[in-house]
């Protein structure tokens, strides 16, 4: 696209804007600082590198065969770093243990450390990016349907071993990168069917959590993440919404909101201000679920737009971590990250450039009307305009031109993977 056309679109919408009291230039400033944690398991279809992988289970499921997902760890870096090149801004990266640098070696769930990131924590310095982490407990022999949860001792001691040990290696990244590293907890613990040991399993899971994070980490942050129900596992879940907000609540952790995990007419915008008097910060899982926890490709659609409007509206910005969550293997993958990581930031550069004090005045004055025009007259406001010179300022293609960039890189690189 032409630098002068996308410049005189950015200099009249910055002129429309600015006659509502909005700064544009504020808003770019914001953008910039705004770093979404980019999910390594987009690449992969969520598979990871253990050399003793198994089929996924866990209550997941990525669909879809589009050839040239990312093998190995070299293939998966040069996606993401691929990915990157086309999304305005700096942004994290977000791993799975299961993603660590075995080197061909067998490392149990409960043998890991921190030497097998060694070389992310590398990488990442040298590509100038962070690290966030998430502990892994699907796709292993000791999954079943209870992991945290489990009456088996032994079983349940497994996965907190795991889980301390990926406080460990986050921790381990938060020192090297100098900046907390963000270790999300979710564990896919449920029943398939009736059960009647609903207050066992919970009790468990409180026990199990209270064990694990017993030690202090200071260079990183747990977060823990809730959702309706699973795959397989239908009937009940046991790290439910209600048990992690409690439990978010209780012992000071961040809470994950990820919008796949709610019930269809179920708002998790609602839960931002609902939550955040209680809990420091949140972190989110920004997903798109079609009719269930699908986790289809992010775009700019009503909830997720709400989600960033109620963080800005809640003035939180600070207070939140913008994880990324989908898992589509039907599309090209480098496709799938720049649609949903744009997406978000669309989402994003829409809340700032709304006109806050001014809607929030209308609303306290019992002018309903007024605010409601308002609204309406928002949506079609040259918002894109902003976000095209945003684009633009950081040197990445603006618009659809990104496409020529996944097609060039599909041809030369995806296309020839087995
Ligand atoms: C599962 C949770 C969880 C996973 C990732 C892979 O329902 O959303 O966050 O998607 O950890
Ligand atoms: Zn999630």
């Amino acid at each position: 696209m032409k630098t002068e056309l996308i410049n005189q679109a950015y200099a009249v919408a910055r002129e429309r804007y600015a006659e509502w009291g909005v700064d544009t230039e504020q808003v770019l400033r914001q953008l910039q600082d705004f770093h979404l944690s980019m999910h390594c398991w987009q690449a992969d279809d969520v598979a990871g590198f253990e050399v003793q992988a198994g089929a996924m289970s866990g209550g997941i499921q990525s669909t879809g065969n589009y050839p040239g997902k990312a093998r190995n760890i070299d293939e998966l870096r040069s996606d993401v770093l691929m990915a990157q090149s086309l999304i305005p801004g700096e942004h994290r990266l977000n791993l799975h243990e299961i993603y660590g640098d075995f080197q061909g070696k067998v490392v149990d769930r409960d043998e890991v450390d921190a030497s097998y990131f060694q070389s992310w924590m590398e990488w990442a310095r040298e590509h100038n990016t962070k690290l966030d982490f998430n502990s892994s407990s699907f796709s292993h022999p000791k999954s079943g349907s209870l992991s945290l949860a489990n009456p088996d001792e032994g079983i349940r001691h497994f996965w907190i071993e795991h889980t301390r040990r990926c406080r460990e290696i986050a921790n381990a990244m938060g020192e090297a990168q100098n900046d907390p590293c963000i270790m999300n907890l979710w564990v896919h613990d449920g029943c398939k069917d009736v059960s009647v040991n609903h207050a066992l399993y919970r009790n468990l899971l409180k026990q199990s959590l209270d064990e694990i994070f017993a030690t202090p980490q200071p260079m990183m942050k747990d977060c823990i993440e809730g959702k309706v129900f699973g795959i397989g596992l239908e009937s009940f879940t046991v790290g439910s919404h209600d048990f992690y907000t409690a439990y978010a609540a209780a012992n000071d952790k961040i809470l994950t909101i990820d919008t796949g995990h709610y019930h269809p007419t179920e708002s998790p915008a609602d839960k931002v201000s609902a939550v955040l008097p209680f809990v420091k910060e949140l972190m989110l899982h920004v997903s798109r679920p079609v009719r269930w926890d699908s986790d289809h490709v992010t775009i700019m659609d009503d909830p997720t737009q709400e989600l960033f409007s109620e963080i800005v509206r809640a003035q939180a910005l600070d207070r939140v971590h913008y994880g990324l969550d989908f898992f589509d293997g039907s599309i090209n993958r480098i496709g799938a990250y720049v649609i949903g990581s744009r997406a978000a930031q669309k989402c994003m550069c829409r809340a700032l450039l709304e006109p806050q004090s001014l809607l929030a005045r209308h609303e306290l004055a019992g002018e309903g009307y007024k605010l409601l025009a308002l609204l309406e007259e928002l949506k079609a406001m040259p918002w894109q305009a902003v976000y095209d010179e945003f684009c633009l300022r950081n040197d990445v293609p603006v618009g659809s031109d990104f496409l020529t960039e996944i097609e060039r890189y599909e041809q030369t690189v995806t296309s020839k993977r087995g």
